[in-house]
């Protein structure tokens, strides 16, 4: 755990939040500033920075995160479908680094994005 982290004290259960999921190793939560009708982020408890920092020992974990989000959307009722995505660093968007997936679906989600 990082202690400087938002997301590390999430996971941890410091900060008061509802848990869509948990297991060992992966948590899942309403984003905060939902775009989608579903919003839900998805993320390791272990303190991993972005997908650009994954270690080839990180592999059975990035399995078990891929399963949770099948899980996820399943139980979210997103059977039209639903986008994953990991913004990754400053050209990719990312705010808060803490490796996380974005789930999102529950409506129509337009391509490319912005
Ligand atoms: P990104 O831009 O890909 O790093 O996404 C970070 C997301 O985290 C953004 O959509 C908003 C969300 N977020 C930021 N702070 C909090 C928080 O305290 N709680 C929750 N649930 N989500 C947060």
């Amino acid at each position: 755990m990082s202690s400087d982290c938002l997301f590390c004290k999430i996971a941890s259960g410091a900060l008061s939040t509802e848990f869509l999921l948990e297991t060992d190793h992966v948590v899942a939560f309403h984003d905060l500033n939902p775009v989608a009708p579903t919003h839900i982020l998805v993320i390791p408890k272990k303190h991993i920075a972005s997908l650009a920092d994954v270690q080839v020992q990180d592999r059975e974990l990035m399995g078990e995160i891929m399963l949770a989000i099948r899980d996820l959307a399943k139980n979210q009722a997103l059977d039209e479908g639903f986008r994953v995505v990991a913004n990754t660093g400053t050209d990719g968007g990312q705010s808060v680094f803490h490796l996380h997936f974005h789930l999102l679906g529950g409506r129509s989600l337009q391509w490319p994005p912005g």
